[in-house]
């Protein structure tokens, strides 16, 4: 069990303890940010947030840019000033912004200058934005503000540190509040059980700061460990790979997608600098941790994590790790698999994933909290399966079980299946409604460049793989599928038809 002590600010603990020439954060233009000179900047940020621009603890400071390093210091300084970090993402829209904002009750924002035309947009009444990173005169990073050390806030363990946003695939976003704890205890559980990371490595993926995905991996997780980590604005698979080489990335954070596509561009990258793979962000198909593990030697680290519950809680590493399975509840953690009622299910039997350890579930003003969290349990929304032995195997999201003629069928097994045909790239398998079956299986199909847009030889393929019941009656060829901002599938718009 994970003991902090009552007073407790996330953020002067991340910061202290390097020593000051240690490298914190990498650029991709090689930049390198010390561990002296990023306690330096973000202490200018807590005076200028605290002297200038009057934000006093408790205060929502709106935090929106590009990921970088200016991103991660001012992120640590609201929370060193005791107030409360609302992560959202660089991609986000005016009308979320409104709506994340008022949710929120933000009455500052700190973003980064590209970022600032969508969030003047979004109208927010009485919201004080601060920019930086264009150089002007009232620029965050050039407001006059004293050079001494800035005292951290002398914050409980549990006041809210940050909001992070889910919208999960639909429907209006929720904000997730978490404590000063919990940003330590994501930490101490998935990152020092199963990355085990030591100061010299360097973290790199791919997910923005503003999922917390990307929080945790790419800074709470380094500075707790005083690592330090390479922040890309742009990273996409073409430009993590040439990254990881050149700045000897030993520890990558990105979801299935990405690994895929780097399978494609493997060819003439040295990838041996890294130590550990961590996918998450959605189920990680055995077809392609097999495929990496043939071209890298590296055996990838699945997860499944929730904005809700700040990061991962299933995972497992080396020799621990079964390809096809999440693994098993993460030190730290609980986890079930119950029916609708709460009852526990028998061990080889699908329900839904009920998880319980350090971090929990807190909406913001939000009736779904109830649905989210019964019986002390958070329910994640996730069809699992426990196997005998404890191992947990990811079946679907709850309400992606496709009903086909009275079978009950797993969208992402017959993914699964479908990945293993050298042309498929990605797909996503949804029921249609039908009137005779109930639903029909449906597969959104992307093939790679030049293939050729053939049903019937992609079924046959799938009569060896799977039982004929579980082959789809349609194919659809995209040329992508529709994702959230946050990279996840976007099934309801398959089921709907509705345009990526
Ligand atoms: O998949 C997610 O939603 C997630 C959220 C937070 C941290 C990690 C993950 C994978």
């Amino acid at each position: 069990e994970l003991h902090y002590p009552e007073r407790l600010n996330a953020a002067a603990q991340l910061l202290d303890g390097p020593a000051p020439e240690r490298p914190a954060f990498h650029t991709a233009d090689g930049d390198v940010w010390t561990y002296g000179q990023l306690r330096t900047r973000v202490d200018r940020i807590a005076h200028v947030l605290t002297s200038r621009l009057g934000v006093v603890p408790g205060n929502r400071v709106l935090l929106r840019g590009p990921t970088s390093p200016w991103l991660a210091a001012c992120w640590l300084a609201v929370l060193k000033a005791g107030a409360v970090a609302v992560t959202v993402l660089a991609q986000q829209r005016p009308h979320e912004l409104h709506t994340m904002c008022e949710i929120a009750q933000v009455g500052h924002a700190l973003c980064d200058a590209r970022s600032l035309e969508d969030l003047v947009k979004a109208d927010v009444s009485g919201l004080r934005i601060t920019t930086y990173g264009d150089g002007s005169p009232d620029d965050l990073l050039r407001l006059p503000a004293p050079e001494e050390p800035f005292t951290p806030v002398d914050t409980a363990a549990d006041d809210v540190a940050l909001i992070a946003f889910t919208s999960g695939t639909t429907g209006r976003p929720k904000g997730c509040m978490h404590f000063h704890r919990d940003v330590l205890a994501i930490a101490d559980t998935f990152s020092r059980h199963i990355l085990r990371p030591g100061p010299d490595d360097v973290f790199a993926g791919s997910p923005p700061l503003g999922f917390t995905f990307g929080l945790g991996g790419l800074v709470v997780f380094p500075l707790r460990a005083g690592a330090s980590a390479l922040l890309l604005e742009q990273a996409g698979p073409r430009q993590l790979l040439p990254a990881i080489a050149e700045h000897r990335v030993s520890v990558l954070f990105t979801a299935p997608t990405a690994y895929r596509a780097m399978l494609d561009e493997l060819d003439g990258h040295d990838t041996t600098s890294l130590r550990r793979c961590v996918s998450a962000g959605e189920n990680l198909p055995a077809a392609t941790w097999r495929a990496w593990y043939e071209r890298t030697g590296l055996r990838v680290i699945n997860g499944i994590g929730a904005t809700e519950l700040l990061h991962i809680f299933i995972s497992a590493a080396d020799d621990r790790i079964r390809p096809g399975t999440t693994g098993v509840p993460v030190p730290g953690w609980d986890a079930r698999v119950q029916d609708v009622n709460g009852v526990p299910v028998p061990d080889g039997e699908p329900g839904l994933l009920a998880v319980r350890g350090p971090v929990g579930c807190r909406y913001l003003a939000d009736p779904r909290q109830r649905e989210y969290v019964r019986g002390g349990w958070n329910v994640t929304g996730d069809t699992y399966i426990r196997e005998p032995d404890g191992y947990f195997r990811y079946v679907a999201r709850a309400d992606d079980m496709i009903i086909s003629a009275g079978y009950n069928i797993a969208g992402p097994e017959v993914e699964d299946a479908l990945l293993r045909h050298p042309d498929v790239v990605e797909t996503a398998v949804v029921g249609r409604p039908d009137e005779d079956r109930g639903q029909v299986v449906v597969a959104y199909t992307v093939l790679r460049a030049g293939a050729p847009r053939d049903p019937e030889a992609l079924r046959t393929f799938l009569k060896s793989e799977l039982a004929p019941y579980k082959c789809p009656r349609e194919f659809v060829f995209l040329d992508a599928l529709p994702r959230t901002a946050t990279g996840k599938l976007q099934r309801f718009r398959l089921r709907t038809h509705l345009p990526a």
